[in-house]
């Protein structure tokens, strides 16, 4: 992968506080160098708002309708959308200039700078540039290759979180029509442990919180492994208000991330002058995959003080009606020794207590994660012991409580209701037969690193992406480049050019589509799509600019002409593109609580889906009841010498995406090529801040190098660093996966330091 260059590159101290005026400042730069002024201001009036279109940054909630602001949106955001709604185009004559070749020689944040895409392009086999193509030939060479596969099972068809319900709805069926469940995503690499823990527990893969929970009742938040100040900006506002009434937040994390800390509120007129408002309360700087342990000292600490005075601690009515599985937790949590539980989360005991003494007091938990959590081996057991230590009190199912997953992409959550998971459950699969008339896949199909997998040992012909940058947001790097070229055709239905599209099949399409901010017009007239936030809320998204280019197709206008091309008119797939009410309607009949679909989701703000837990403390799991779990606390085993390193987004990226080389919380400006590593660590290895160095991942006896990174003397536990992804998706090997949920170990890679030569 070609590198960014870093002659820029300059260190300075971390920040305290963020956000504030210098946020709103960058967004509006951004904004206007990419779109212009006028656009601009059209574009961001739109963001969040009732009738307008859904960010497309993270899946934050929005607040009711009357209480939006103007500006319902962050500087990462607006730059989201600027990104997207760019005048800058990558056109033919670019594709007639640019060799395969050269293209490879750009960075991702340069091929991202050129632009939108304006027409669908196609390289030929053995050729050397992408050339034009027409839709038509385009989808039917798709289909054709699609039709002379040996099984359906040699395709697989990628989503990242970005897709609506709708066009995420068409594709699943399109994929489950062909014959298989082979539907990775990026959830894949995100949430999927968070839905493989809370669908065992709590019988939903889901959070079962609302903003409201947040802002409003919950007396203690807990904010684990997340870092919003750069990737859920607007939580610091919900934050803000939280504080603001007296909850009390405590941080769980390896880093002091800025956010945390202080916010001052630019949409607010104290943070524009004052000190701004302090969120976290109590910072426990817990070792990279020590949360397991954390979370089962402070069980344990919880457990001691119920022991002394029976019925003061636990929520013994709660767990009587509605849990199982306690009895044996406790015997467990009783025979994990403090030094043991200290040692693997690097916690004193003291201050495990302290923890403790937070939650005895607060009436009300809430408990919100993100990658810190999810992006490890132990990741699903945490996740686990979390909803242990929830149930203790009977922090779920009531106002100001719960689990709360924080996602990512905008509708990440939405895709995966849609039926956008390689193993959907039986109930899915029943009511998508009975509502189309075939006989859907039962075997289940692969995920992220099963199709990797099967790309490498060449069982797969073609690779179709609905958005997304797979070869660079997936692990092993060149193991995963490589692998995509074995297969006889690519697709790709993107916005803009990334890495993803320069290691392409014998045959490769790219498929320019329509983006969020853009308006939608079929042949029954304007359309408009859903999604789903982190909350459960489903709202209309309507996009207000004219397309990039006359040439762009909607995600559902693309799906539906392939599964015409494929099935003619059986499903009709036609009256699906023109009309997008017609796939509402099938979503009504098929997905759980989609009843009336259409005019519930005409109301402004939407409707929130049903949760058992959080509607009526019912939990759909296996016996019925909430599930305590035995799980025992755990750490990768780093030998000698070696640093656990965890991989991820620094603030000016939105995940392939590089907006620019800063980030500005972590004192980064002018390049990317850093490792963040203790002190003592640095001293130990006779190295410095400053000096630079090679990072060297090793798993079962194979070593991968990524090279050239400076070191920075930073505030992280002994043993622990961190780097940026996606350039450290080389290191990541393929099969270092989470337990359960399959998920690569990106937060937690066993590495060591080795000194550099004189830098290229
Ligand atoms: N601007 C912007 N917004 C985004 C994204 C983006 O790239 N840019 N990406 C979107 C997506 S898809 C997602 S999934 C989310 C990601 O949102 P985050 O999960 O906040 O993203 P990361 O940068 O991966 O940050 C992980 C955080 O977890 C901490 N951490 C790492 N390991 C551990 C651990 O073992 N224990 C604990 N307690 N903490 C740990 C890190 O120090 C860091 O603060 O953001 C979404 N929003
Ligand atoms: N090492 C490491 N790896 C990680 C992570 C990590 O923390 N560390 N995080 C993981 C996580 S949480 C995630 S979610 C994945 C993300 O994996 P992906 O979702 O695959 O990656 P993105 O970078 O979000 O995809 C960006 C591309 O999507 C396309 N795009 C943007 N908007 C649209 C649209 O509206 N429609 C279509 N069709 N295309 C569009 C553009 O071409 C853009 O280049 O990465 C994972 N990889
Ligand atoms: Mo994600």
């Amino acid at each position: 992968m070609a590198n960014e260059s870093d002659e820029q590159l300059h260190v300075s101290a971390p920040k305290t506080t963020s956000v504030g005026i210098p946020g709103v400042r960058h967004a509006m730069k951004d904004a206007f160098e990419e779109m212009g002024v006028a656009r601009s201001a059209s574009t961001l009036r739109k963001i969040n708002q009732v009738g307008g279109f859904d960010c497309p940054g993270c899946a934050w909630p929005d607040p009711a309708p009357g209480e939006r602001s103007h500006f319902e949106f962050c500087e990462n955001g607006a730059r989201a959308a600027a990104w997207e709604a760019t005048r800058s185009r990558v056109d033919r004559a670019f594709f007639a200039t640019h060799t395969i070749g050269q293209l490879r020689e750009m960075s991702d944040h340069e091929l991202e700078l050129e632009g939108r895409l304006t027409e669908p392009m196609y390289l030929a086999a053995g050729a050397e540039r992408y050339a034009p193509i027409s839709w038509d030939a385009a989808i039917r060479l798709t289909a054709d290759r699609l039709a002379v596969m040996d099984s359906p099972h040699r395709a697989a068809f990628y989503t990242s979180g970005r897709a609506s319900n709708e066009a995420a709805f068409v594709y699943q069926l399109l994929a489950r029509r062909l014959g298989t469940n082979n539907l990775p995503d990026c959830s894949n690499m995100c949430h999927e442990s968070s839905g493989s823990a809370l669908n065992e527990t709590i019988g939903v893969g889901k959070g079962v919180v609302s903003l409201e929970d947040i802002t409003d009742h919950a007396e203690l938040i807990v904010i684990v492994g997340q870092n919003p100040g750069t990737n859920h900006p607007r939580m610091l506002s919900a934050l803000e208000s939280a504080k603001r009434r007296g909850a009390r937040i405590v941080t769980v994390n390896p880093l002091p991330e800025a956010g945390l800390m202080r916010f001052k509120n630019p949409q607010k007129l104290r943070g524009i002058v004052g000190e701004g408002t302090t969120l976290t309360d109590r910072f426990v700087p817990v070792r990279l995959s020590g949360d397991l342990a954390l979370f089962s000292g402070v069980n344990k600490a919880l457990l001691e003080r119920e022991d002394a005075q029976p019925g003061s601690v636990f929520d013994l009515d709660f767990i009587a009606a509605y849990c199982d599985g306690l009895e044996e937790v406790m015997v467990q949590w009783r025979d994990t020794e403090w030094s043991n539980i200290e040692a693997l989360s690097g916690i004193a005991r003291a201050d495990i207590e302290a923890f403790a003494d937070d939650v005895v007091a607060a009436r009300s938990v809430v408990v919100c994660w993100a990658m810190g959590i999810t992006q490890h081996r132990n990741a699903v057991a945490t996740i686990r012991e979390i909803v242990n230590f929830l149930l203790l009190r009977g922090n779920i199912g009531r106002p100001g409580a719960g689990p709360s997953p924080i996602r990512g992409h905008s509708n990440v959550q939405g895709d995966r209701t849609m039926g956008i998971w390689e193993k959907m459950p039986d109930d899915f699969l029943d009511r998508l037969r009975d509502e189309f008339d075939f006989e859907p896949p039962r075997q289940h199909g692969f995920d992220t690193v099963d199709t990797i997998r099967a790309l490498r040992d060449g069982n797969i012909d073609v690779f179709f992406a609905l958005g997304g940058n797979f070869v660079a947001a997936t692990p092993d790097t060149a193991l995963t480049a490589a692998a995509m070229e074995k297969c006889a055709l690519t697709v790709h239905v993107a916005t803009k050019l990334n890495r993803s599209h320069l290691h392409h099949g014998t045959e490769a399409l790219l498929l320019p589509c329509l983006g969020r901010t853009e308006r939608d017009v079929q042949a029954a007239g304007e359309q408009f799509v859903t999604v789903e936030d982190s909350m459960s809320m489903v709202q209309l998204s309507r996009g207000n600019l004219a397309p990039g280019s006359s040439e762009l197709r909607s995600e559902v206008a693309i799906v539906c002409s392939l599964g015409r091309a494929l099935f003619g008119d059986e499903m009709g797939w036609a009256e699906m593109a023109s009309d997008y009410r017609v796939v509402r309607g099938h979503i009504s009949h098929v997905v759980d609580g989609f009843d009336d679909f259409e005019s519930r989701v005409a109301k402004p703000g939407g409707f929130m889906l049903p949760r058992g837990p959080y509607d009526g403390r019912v939990f759909r799991t296996a016996t019925g009841k909430a599930r305590f779990t035995v799980n025992l606390p755990d750490a990768p085993a780093v030998p000698e010498g070696y640093l656990l390193l965890q991989t991820m987004r620094s603030h000016d990226q939105f995940n392939t995406t590089v907006y620019g080389l800063d980030d500005r919380y972590r004192g980064i400006t002018g390049g990317r090529h850093v490792v963040f590593v203790n002190a003592e660590d640095l001293a130990e290895r006779s190295l410095a801040d400053g000096d630079v160095v090679d990072l060297v991942s090793v798993w079962a006896g194979e070593e991968r190098r990524l090279a050239g990174l400076r070191c920075v003397s930073y505030s992280t536990p002994r043993g622990c660093a961190a780097t940026y992804f996606p350039e450290a998706n080389v290191l990541v090997p393929l099969d270092s996966t989470a337990l359960e949920s399959n998920t690569p170990t990106s937060k937690s890679l066993v590495v060591r330091l080795e000194r550099a030569g004189p830098r290229p």
